[in-house]
């Protein structure tokens, strides 16, 4: 039987809250931990077997090495730095640049076969960086895009609407940050188009209320920093399912940071778009055809991308 193996590299707030979500969920059979911090991940595993006990299924965690890749069905990234005060995005992006790239110049010394998921930030780029620094097809690398941001959509939506954020089929693309937007023109609670939902008198959601609702969405992760200087169960969860997506061959359809194979117009570039995600990785890239100023939107989004791919040595 296949074995359902995870390699988490980067055991800190990020990947433990993943690790952490995959364990209570038994999303796989086997988690390894890698870091550059050691000890940290023989605690972290230890920490986590400890919960195995009350856990839904029988798991193999601990912390390993970058030989554990070689048999992996999935590695997850979650290294990297956050931006310090005084410091600039860009100043992130060439440090965790540097990462990526040795991340990878590790993973490429074994036989490893399967799917790359990426979360260091900024994402969509170091998706890219990955792509480029590994050779792998593309269809095998995926970002977690703006998987986190969606889901943040749909609670607020749902919240308002007074529905569970499940019933809510609405997605944020783009940039997984100041440049992203929503999709209005696809957003359904239910069956029902939003845009309709909004146009009733006594609708709880009402058309001046989207933008706020887009921009709350955009900057909600900034109102996280203050109070905790850090956001990591969203996207600890949101790596889980789209985790779930591949070793169950689901044809999930998620907003995973996805290369445009000329799609959207566009090409060597990652960018969040729907895109169905099964154990090949991502299939397909799902074309919208998007409302002009939508169209206008996704393509400034990736024109700051590809502005800051060039910056970058890879
Ligand atoms: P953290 O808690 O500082 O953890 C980072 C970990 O990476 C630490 O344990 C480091 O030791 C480790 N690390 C650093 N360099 C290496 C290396 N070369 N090899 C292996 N391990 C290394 O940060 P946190 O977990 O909060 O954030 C991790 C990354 O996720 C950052 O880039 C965040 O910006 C990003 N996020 C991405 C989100 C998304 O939606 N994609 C959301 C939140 C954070």
């Amino acid at each position: 039987m296949k074995k359902n193996k995870v390699v988490v590299v980067g055991a800190g707030m990020v990947g433990m809250s993943y690790a952490y979500s995959m364990v209570n969920q038994g999303t796989c059979e086997e988690l390894v931990l890698i870091d550059i911090d050691k000890n940290r991940t023989v605690g972290e595993a230890l920490d986590l077997n400890h919960g195995l006990s009350y856990a839904p299924r029988k798991m193999k965690i601990y912390s390993g090495d970058y030989n554990d890749c070689s048999d992996a069905n999935i590695i997850c990234i979650t290294a990297g730095a956050t931006q310090v005060p005084g410091e600039t995005r860009l100043d992130l992006l060439h440090k965790n640049t540097k990462i990526m790239k040795s991340i990878v110049g590790e993973i490429k010394k074994t036989s490893f076969d399967g799917i790359i998921i990426v979360a260091s930030n900024p994402v969509d780029i170091m998706t890219y960086v990955v792509w480029k620094a590994s050779g792998y097809d593309k269809s095998k690398i995926m970002g977690s895009g703006t998987t986190l941001d969606t889901a943040r959509l749909r609670f607020s939506l749902g919240e308002r609407l007074g529905v569970t954020p499940k019933s809510i089929h609405a997605y944020v693309m783009g940039e997984h940050g100041d440049s992203q937007f929503v999709a209005w023109s696809y957003a359904l609670m239910g069956v029902q188009p939003i845009y309709q939902v909004a146009s009733k008198k006594d609708s709880k959601v009402k058309f001046e209320d989207l933008e706020l609702i887009e921009d709350e969405v955009r900057n909600i992760a900034y109102k996280i920093i203050d109070c905790k200087n850090s956001t990591y169960y969203g996207i600890g969860m949101a790596l889980a399912r789209i985790t779930q997506a591949v070793l169950e061959n689901e044809s999930s359809i998620l907003t995973v940071s996805s290369y445009l194979d000329n799609k959207y117009g566009h090409n060597d570039v990652f960018i969040a778009v729907p895109s169905v995600v099964n154990e090949t990785g991502v299939r397909e890239v799902i074309e919208l055809p998007l409302e002009k100023e939508e169209k206008v939107k996704l393509d400034d989004s990736i024109e700051i991308m590809k502005e800051n791919i060039a910056k970058l040595d890879i």
